[in-house]
């Protein structure tokens, strides 16, 4: 892993960023980053887009909520987190003001966009690649890093058991469990919390299910009639792909919602040396080769359909 030459020690100011829609990954990172800079009275700024309510115990993210920091200065280097494509930078109006923009993330199809580029795709998260810098550079960390270091990292590998789950990831979630950081509570916080509707929303998925190929492919797929009727959000959707994807013999598995009429939101997770990365991308998404999503109003349903069962195919021949 060469890591980027990063000093912390710098001579402007710093906002932290991550991507909408955060995820324990970004967050983590974001928000271990700030705690940092808070310790060692750095000049670090951060803001964060709305986030679902399951994210409250990762510490210090309330304080950040859903606006710029006041006293943003004119000139300021931003750190992007987790995100794959400087689109994805939330919120926008700082990437515009932005001086300069320094990228670190573990997506597969993150396209440089950055000043420095820090890009590790066998990383299993931003957190872990975090974790190693602050490690390089001698850092200690603090309860409050520890803990949303190990947030992320349980976040995206599914609880330390998808296959992006390497030795080193491993041997830094011991270390931030021996500084503290409590690995059943994270896990506890991040996966169980399924609520009434997220099972209503389970129940449609498997009504709406369709087995091809020898039960390596699977598609769900829930129309707008449904999403309206039961007045589904995308935080009702958390989870369920996952779900979806412990079947024994899937190795592509693809939800798709159609959240507003003709808009289509699509999940896709794939297992046993399959990838989905470039399905995704086919649709304008993207992500990791493991797990990947799109939103797309440029086709119809016929045509996403026909598109993800021949795509399918033949990744499965
Ligand atoms: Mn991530």
């Amino acid at each position: 892993m060469s890591l980027p030459i990063l000093n912390f020690n710098l001579q402007g100011p710093c906002l932290l960023c991550t991507h909408q829609d955060p995820d324990p990954d970004g967050a983590g990172a974001l928000l271990a980053l700030w705690h940092f800079g808070k310790e060692h009275y750095l000049p670090f700024f951060a803001c964060i887009d709305h986030f679902p309510n399951y994210m409250n115990f990762m510490p210090g993210i309330e304080e950040l909520q859903n606006a710029l920091p006041r006293q943003l200065p004119d000139s300021f280097t931003l750190i992007a987190l987790d995100c794959g494509q400087k689109s994805r930078i939330w919120p926008q109006s700082a990437v515009e003001k932005a001086e300069n923009i320094w990228n670190l993330d573990h997506h597969i199809d993150n396209d440089a966009f950055g000043a420095i580029n820090w890009v590790e795709p066998d990383a299993s998260s931003t957190c872990e690649m975090l974790y190693t810098l602050m490690e390089s550079q001698g850092i200690d960390r603090i309860l409050p890093v520890s803990q949303n270091l190990l947030a992320g990292i349980v976040f995206d590998t599914g609880g330390l058991r998808f296959p992006n789950v390497s030795m080193r990831t491993m041997e830094v979630a011991i270390q931030l469990m021996k500084d503290g950081a409590c690995l059943s509570t994270i896990s506890d916080q991040v996966f169980s919390r399924w609520t009434r509707k997220s099972f209503k929303t389970l129940m449609l998925a498997l009504q709406h299910l369709d087995f091809f190929f020898q039960d390596q492919f699977l598609l769900s797929w829930i129309d707008y009639a449904s999403v309206q009727h039961h007045q589904l959000g995308e935080e009702d959707f958390e989870g369920v792909v996952q779900t979806l994807a412990q079947h024994c013999s899937a190795r592509i598995v693809v939800l798709i919602r159609e959240m507003e009429p003709g808009v289509f939101r699509g999940s896709l997770r794939s297992k046993k040396h399959c990838t989905v990365h470039d399905i995704a991308q086919l649709v304008g998404g993207g992500g990791h080769k493991l797990a990947a999503g799109f939103s797309t109003s440029k086709c119809t349903a016929r045509e996403l359909r026909n598109l993800l069962i021949l795509q399918a195919e033949s990744k499965l021949q």
